[in-house]
């Protein structure tokens, strides 16, 4: 009987994150899913009432207290199992690994931003320098985790690895066109790697 409940779409690469790490740590029978739609302009009342940010991936747990964002509930499911951890939990391997977690969501918030400005915002609005904007920090971010792959990636399919594969899987589907592996051979290698992990297999978002 899952004791918790998590504010689900098969869409959210976020959410995404949340599930593969429940792979991983074998903690799936714990959560219910509760599926939800939702956009900035079309916000879920459910999605409100449990994050004020009117954002997913949101937690409930057992006692009725919610977890929000992603990153937050990642740690928390992390200290619930048993198995190594997937984040350090002092030193500078902790704070290496925190940072590369927040670079990673920094490209998929990118991704996402651009997504939205796109697709939901009317063509007449659309600003062009802000989606470039986006899309550099996209590159940034590519190259730098092409930089530090074989170092920092290879070793444990750790949160920021977790992070890192999500994002890359929703720029993959969101902007099939960027052909980011013929920059960066490195981090092509380790996402190809990686992608084979059941955890990935079983969250791939919907075509
Ligand atoms: C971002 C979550 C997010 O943007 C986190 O949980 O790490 N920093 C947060 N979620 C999107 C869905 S998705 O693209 O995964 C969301 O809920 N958007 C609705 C909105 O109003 O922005």
């Amino acid at each position: 009987m899952p004791s918790m409940t998590l504010f689900y779409s098969p869409t959210s690469p976020f959410v995404r994150k949340v599930m593969v790490l429940l792979h991983e740590t074998e903690q799936l029978a714990k959560v219910a899913l509760q599926e939800v739609q939702l956009s900035p302009i079309s916000p879920n009342p459910a999605v409100n009432a449990a994050n004020p940010a009117g954002k997913i991936p949101a937690l409930r747990l057992a006692d009725g207290s919610l977890l929000f964002d992603s990153r937050v509930i990642l740690e928390y499911l992390d200290q619930q199992h048993d198995g190594q951890p997937l984040l350090a939990t002092s030193g500078s391997a902790r704070w290496n690994g925190l940072t590369l977690c927040a670079l990673a969501d920094a490209l998929l918030d990118a991704a996402v931003l651009i997504r939205y400005e796109s697709f939901l915002r009317p063509a007449d609005k659309r600003w062009d320098s802000w989606l470039a904007g986006q899309q550099d920090k996209i590159e940034r971010a590519l190259a730098y985790f092409e930089q530090v792959a074989s170092a920092s990636l290879s070793e444990h399919f750790d949160l920021a690895a977790i992070s890192l594969a999500c994002a890359l899987g929703y720029v993959d589907l969101r902007q099939p066109e960027l052909a980011w592996r013929q920059r960066y051979p490195q981090l092509a290698a380790w996402y190809a790697a990686v992608s084979q992990r059941p955890s990935l297999l079983a969250t791939a978002p919907p075509q």
